[in-house]
C-alpha cells in the first residue's frame, strides 16, 4: 500500500516535469469537483489547448467524472458515457480539439449545475503518439526511484 502510494507520487511529480508544455488545470481550483460550484465561471476566460489536462478532485464515489456527448450533457444523461470514473482523482487529457463535456451522474448533481463544458483549441505541435512515450519514460523513472526506495 505504501509502495503504491510512493509510486503514484513519483508518477505525479515526474509527469509534471515531463509534460511542461501542456497546462494542467485543477477543475474548480480549491473547491474541486463538487456541488455548488459554477463551472461555467471556472472555465470562462481559460484557453484550453490540445494536450492540456483537467484534474478533477473529489471524494471517491461521492461524485463521478463522466464525459458525455453534447446531447447527454444538455439532458444530464450519463447512460452512454465516453468515459467514466469515480475514484476520487481523475485526470483527463484533452487529446483532441473541440468541445468536451463532463457531468456528474450522482442523481441530482448534474441538474443542479455539476457539469463542465470546455472548448479545446487545436495545437498543430501536439502529437498523440508522443504522450504515451513520455508517460512510459516517466513510469520507468518512477519505477527506478521506487526500486531505490525499496532497497534503501
Ligand atoms: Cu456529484
Amino acid at each position: 500500500m505504501a509502495v503504491t502510494s510512493a509510486a503514484l507520487v513519483g508518477l505525479l511529480v515526474a509527469s509534471c516535469a515531463v509534460v511542461a508544455a501542456a497546462t494542467r488545470y485543477t477543475v474548480g481550483d480549491g473547491e474541486g469537483w463538487t456541488t455548488g460550484v459554477n463551472y461555467n465561471n471556472w472555465a470562462n476566460g481559460k484557453f484550453f489547448r490540445q494536450g492540456d489536462e483537467l484534474v478533477f478532485n473529489y471524494q471517491a464515489r461521492a461524485h463521478t467524472v463522466t464525459e458525455v456527448s453534447q446531447n447527454n450533457f444538455d439532458s444530464c444523461n450519463g447512460n452512454s458515457p465516453l468515459s467514466n470514473d469515480d475514484g476520487g482523482s481523475t485526470t483527463i487529457r484533452l487529446s483532441y480539439p473541440g468541445m468536451h463535456y463532463f457531468i456528474c451522474t450522482i442523481p441530482g448533481h448534474c441538474s443542479n449545475g455539476m457539469k463542465l463544458a470546455v472548448n479545446v483549441n487545436g495545437d498543430p505541435s501536439y502529437s498523440a503518439a508522443s504522450a504515451p512515450a513520455a508517460a512510459s519514460a516517466v513510469a520507468a523513472a518512477a519505477a527506478g526511484a521506487l526500486i531505490k526506495l525499496a532497497l534503501f
